[in-house]
């Protein structure tokens, strides 16, 4: 007779490599990364090269990092250096957010995590600190797309604290932080008053909260676990001065891009790296710069927020 029950939990999908197998159980300090960046987000070769780079940023800072990705089935949390670069490839690698996973997992294909679904394997693995670029939010518009990214449920429900330079400044920033409320979700600014916005150190709005060292957020972390249902934390980290491309500056090229993207019909999960790619061509390249300078900003603040946790 067949059973209704679960057959498994997802942590009997989750295969560690020996690094963070290790970690885990000495109780180190290790920093979740996530594979859509790699695949959607970055052109190759520059994908691989920053995410081995933010690797060795993470290690520097005392952490182990643990690049997570669908592959064969399974939810790989470390990716050896050979999984890196077949990933980083490959050609149609599915974009996995929480609604994908199932279908990567039970085809076997190629999947590349997003923030949401980074967030369900680190917590899974046991993994309580993450480091991303930015996150997926309301999309401008959204009152007629409904395209709200998944990412802020994700961010409701599972207690993962998610290291970002803020939101996208493609998406609409208000109103993503008005679902981040009601989600219940603490939006932190790291050292700023004002909300981060990817890019650019400024979106114009005041951050909810601001915390000024890796400590300060490792006790409200600690906090936090008195309340295991309360889901993650969102830390907005503003991307080094030297690296910005200024707000004035980068709402022309996002313009732009949001209006090529829908004069292309592009919808769904394909706008964000859409848009993305799209600003990597308006600004010569010059956003991808400043992406890669604050996606290794975020890893290092992360691993040093990991080794308060431990
Ligand atoms: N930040 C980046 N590049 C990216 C993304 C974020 O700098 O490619 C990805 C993340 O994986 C995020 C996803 O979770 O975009 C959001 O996509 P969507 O809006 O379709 O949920
Ligand atoms: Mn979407």
């Amino acid at each position: 007779m067949t059973s209704n029950a679960p057959k498994a939990a997802l942590k009997d999908l989750i295969v560690c490599n020996d690094e963070v197998r290790e970690a885990l159980a000495a109780n180190r300090p290790l920093v979740a990364l996530e594979s859509t960046i790699i695949t959607h987000g970055m052109p190759f070769p520059k994908n691989v090269e920053t995410a081995r780079q933010v690797e060795a940023d993470i290690r520097e800072n005392g952490a182990v990092p643990a690049t997570i990705a669908i592959m064969d089935g399974k939810i790989h949390v470390g990716l050896s250096d050979a999984d890196l670069d077949r990933l980083a490839q490959a050609e149609d690698v599915m974009k996995c957010s929480r609604a994908d996973l199932t279908f990567a997992l039970a085809t076997g294909r190629f999947g590349a995590t997003t923030v949401a679904a980074t967030m369900m394997a680190a917590h899974a693995a046991g993994i309580k600190v993450f480091a991303t670029g930015g996150i997926g939010g309301v999309h401008k518009g959204a009152e007629d797309s409904f395209d709200v990214s998944a990412d802020l449920d994700e961010l409701g429900r599972t207690p993962v604290c998610v290291v970002s330079a803020g939101a996208k400044a493609l998406l609409d920033i208000p109103k993503t932080l008005e679902v981040l409320e009601t989600k219940g979700v603490p939006v932190i600014a790291y050292a700023t008053d004002e909300l981060p916005a990817f890019w650019s150190r400024k979106s114009g709005l005041p951050a909810p909260y601001r915390l000024n060292t890796p400590a300060e957020f490792g006790a409200l972390l600690k906090m936090r676990e008195n309340f295991a249902d309360h889901g993650g934390v969102l830390v907005a980290n503003p991307v080094p001065e030297a690296d910005e491309i200024p707000r004035g500056e980068m709402a022309g090229y996002i313009d732009a891009a949001i209006t090529t993207a829908s004069d292309q019909n592009v919808t769904g999960k394909d706008v964000t790296p859409f848009v993305l790619g799209n600003i990597l061509e308006l600004t010569s390249g010059r956003s991808l710069d400043t992406n890669i300078a604050l996606v290794r900003n975020n890893a290092r603040l992360a691993a040093r927020i990991a080794a308060e946790l431990v």
